[in-house]
């Protein structure tokens, strides 16, 4: 049963007729309040009364995170600064960072949103939660304390960061769900191995994981080391955060929050709306957001929709597991590459590590792919030929799935940094201009 069965199982013509309503109300809205979005519906010549169904939203204009930096910290906001309760916000990897307010109303949608999210994955009031989501400007820490509030369960906020303590908090509480990264889950799981603690004997039984792109091979990795199930979630800062979209226990896409959020799919290049089930990048408007709503926001984020009837009698529209932004896809030799496809390559391999690095270089007027991925111990301290036979091998194994042609680097235990939080992956060395 889901949380909200109220929403998350509405019949498909009324959930649509819902966002219609609540569209046209956010139109209004920001159109009213937020002279960035008035101006541009003036330039576009459209306002609420020309949506007519839910198709219409393609005649509104995008909003970029461009927009958000430049109308940084708060022209964006739809409300006295006196309404806003609560201020997140995200760096990202260069410029000011981009702000969310939240309105009482606003923080209560997205407690909402994130508990159907942890409901869905099985957390349950009797649960006692270990959140290492960062607690602070990150949208992951707060917004997963609130779902768990909201369920009743027992929270433990560890915040990310200093691993052992985390382990020997599981220990000690018998935590049985536990809420981070997926990069960060790996590192904790390492560190219980290398401290002889077996996590498969421990209570924790799910976790619930996202913030980053993280591929089914990774899921598998965590399941195994960890002795759980892996759930998902997903969102953004600049929709609320976590609480956009989460998968349910048959781990068949990520159900939207379609209460909460309009999404479309478009071409990145075009900009035109793709059919239903066709790829390319997810744009959500919010529907009842006050504080700071979104219009057809660009996410970057690659994806496919598709509705058929869910688990549990869910009827919102699923979205695949987002394994690339279009941000971070690189072009080796003229072939498009996401760093996820190589992710999923490696750990096909047994003789590596979940532990990788994409290091981006010019070579000549040619961009040049350096894999860095730490051999398994025995492999690294086999010696150099052993070494260089696995870097032919796993080099050939790219070339052969995605035609490139990379530099393998076989790295010992431990070169790679680990993460705690998002983990870095790609590290793009050529001159700015020639990106
Ligand atoms: O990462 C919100 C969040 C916190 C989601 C905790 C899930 C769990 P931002 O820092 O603004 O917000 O980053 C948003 O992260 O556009 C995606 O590119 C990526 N992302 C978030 N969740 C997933 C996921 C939070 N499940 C950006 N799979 C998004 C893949 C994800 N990428």
């Amino acid at each position: 049963m889901p949380w909200n069965d109220e929403f998350e199982c509405m019949p498909v013509e009324k959930l649509k007729a819902f966002q219609l309503e609540k569209l046209k109300e956010t139109v209004s809205w920001v159109a009213e309040k937020v002279p960035f979005y008035s101006n541009r519906f003036k330039e576009m010549g459209i306002g609420p009364d020309d949506l007519n169904s839910l198709e219409d939203a393609a005649k509104l204009p995008f909003t970029v995170k461009d927009d958000l930096r430049d109308n940084y910290p708060f022209q964006l906001c739809a409300v006295p600064l006196e309404d806003v309760v609560r201020v997140h916000a995200s760096s990202g990897t260069t410029g000011k960072p981009i702000t969310g307010p939240y309105t009482a109303e606003d923080l209560e949608q997205w407690t909402e949103c994130m508990a159907r999210n942890l409901y869905a994955a099985g957390v349950r009031k009797e649960d006692i939660v270990q959140n290492a989501y960062g607690y602070g400007l990150f949208t992951g820490g707060l917004g997963f304390h609130q779902g768990a509030t909201k369920i009743g369960s027992t929270i433990v906020p560890t915040s990310s960061g200093l691993t052992e303590r985390q382990i020997t908090l599981m220990q000690d509480f018998g935590t049985t769900v536990l809420f981070s990264t997926p990069s960060y889950a790996l590192t904790i799981a390492e560190r219980a191995e290398e401290l002889k603690v077996n996590c498969r004997d421990l209570p924790v039984r799910v976790g619930i994981f996202g913030a980053e792109p993280w591929t089914a091979p990774i899921r598998r990795e965590i399941e195994e080391r960890l002795g759980i199930k892996a759930q998902e979630a997903y969102g953004l800062t600049e929709l609320c955060g976590p609480g956009v979209a989460f998968d349910a226990e048959d781990q068949n896409g990520l159900y939207i929050n379609e209460d909460h959020f309009l999404a479309e799919i478009v071409d990145p290049q075009t900009l035109e709306s793709v059919a239903e089930g066709e790829k390319g990048e997810l744009v959500f408007t919010s529907l009842q957001r006050r504080a700071m709503p979104m219009i057809r926001y660009r996410t970057k984020d690659i994806t496919r929709l598709w509705r058929e009837p869910g688990q549990d009698g869910r009827t919102f529209i699923r979205m695949e597991k987002v394994t690339g932004r279009s941000d971070d896809m690189l072009i080796i030799s003229g072939v498009n590459v996401f760093p996820s496809q190589i992710e999923s390559l490696l750990l096909d391999l047994e003789e590596v590590e979940p532990q990788y690095r994409l290091v981006v270089r010019k070579k000549g007027y040619l961009d040049q792919l350096v894999v860095q991925v730490e051999g398994k111990k025995e492999i690294y301290e086999a010696g150099e030929d052993r070494r260089h036979e696995v870097e032919g091998k796993i080099a050939a194994h790219i070339k052969g799935n995605i035609g490139i042609s990379v530099e393998v680097d076989l790295v010992e235990h431990k070169f790679i940094a680990r993460s705690e939080g998002k983990a870095l992956r790609v590290v793009d060395e050529r001159p700015k201009q020639l990106r």
